[in-house]
């Protein structure tokens, strides 16, 4: 197979790449902020990739956006005020917005082509967006935090690209920071955080000892696979503004109000079990 008739992502930092067969490039830019490439794949539905990294297929990303909103939300006593920063795919939002505690989710992504894009060629993703509990927002979500009002958030989501370039902010103890004192008390964060194989030492070390160092009381990693990513291999990890992050609403988590495909209450409970060298990695 010619090498034309694939789209592969290079991580050279680990030596390891991921190939998806195209069938078609749909689109091209380079946006006020990066460069946006929609491919069609033979196998993954179509491909969303940014400044050269996967960011979502239509096959696979029901995985990510569930694992990274359910969790969180089912943690929560009452999750009526949510923050996604990024997430500009929407596909975070529409999870979000199937919990029916939601009054008010908030988008705040900084490149307003990727909401757009995603609203012509994964319209799937975007058919919350004309729920009246969503606000979307075209900014920087780093100045946008630190900007809220004291206790106005229930969960912050951190839906963000690698830590490198603009994303890398949003790993750090000053964002951290406002996203504590933009929380209200009980109020969670969830981040999403690389790959346990590839950066349980680096990058997941790093998010715990930075969430503890801006006042995050514990934080907890959930692992799940995700095929078109480095490894194969994903995870967010949770913070709580006050306590350890618990399943404190388990009854809901195990009979949801409405359908999904990967999250459930077991699923749930086992993301959580870590691996001994995870384990390892991530205690004091
Ligand atoms: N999530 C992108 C995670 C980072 C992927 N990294 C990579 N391919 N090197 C954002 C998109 C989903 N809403």
């Amino acid at each position: 197979m010619p090498d034309k008739d694939w789209f592969t992502e290079f991580y050279d930092a680990e030596g390891c790449a991921i190939g998806l067969r195209v069938r078609a490039l749909l689109h091209e830019e380079r946006s006020a902020y990066q460069h946006i490439a929609i491919w069609d794949t033979t196998h993954w539905g179509r491909l969303m990739v940014i400044d050269g990294c996967i960011m979502l297929t239509s096959r696979d990303n029901f995985v990510y956006h569930e694992m990274m909103s359910h969790p969180a939300l089912f943690s929560h006593p009452a999750p009526r005020r949510v923050a996604i920063i990024g997430g500009g795919d929407c596909g975070t939002l529409r999870e979000v917005l199937r919990h029916p505690e939601v009054e008010h989710c908030v988008q705040v992504e900084i490149d307003e082509r990727v909401t757009r894009l995603a609203e012509q060629y994964f319209p799937e993703l975007c058919e919350a967006n004309d729920d009246p509990r969503a606000e979307l927002r075209f900014e920087d979500g780093i100045r946008w935090m630190a900007a809220r009002p004291q206790a106005s958030l229930d969960v912050v989501i951190i839906d963000s690209t690698d830590p490198v370039g603009p994303a890398e902010g949003l790993f750090r103890r000053e964002f951290y920071a406002s996203c504590r004192r933009a929380l209200a008390p009980g109020g969670l964060l969830v981040q999403q955080t690389e790959s346990p194989l590839l950066h349980a030492d680096s990058i997941i070390r790093g998010v715990h000892d930075e969430l503890r160092a801006a006042g995050f009381a514990a934080a907890r990693t959930l692992h799940f696979p995700q095929p078109v990513y480095p490894s194969g291999w994903w995870s967010a990890t949770l913070a709580g503004r006050d306590a350890a992050p618990e399943l404190i609403r388990s009854e809901a988590a195990a009979r949801p109000p409405f359908a999904t495909r990967y999250y459930s209450l077991g699923v749930h409970q086992g993301a959580l079990a870590l691996p001994p060298f995870l384990q390892a990695a991530l205690s004091d």
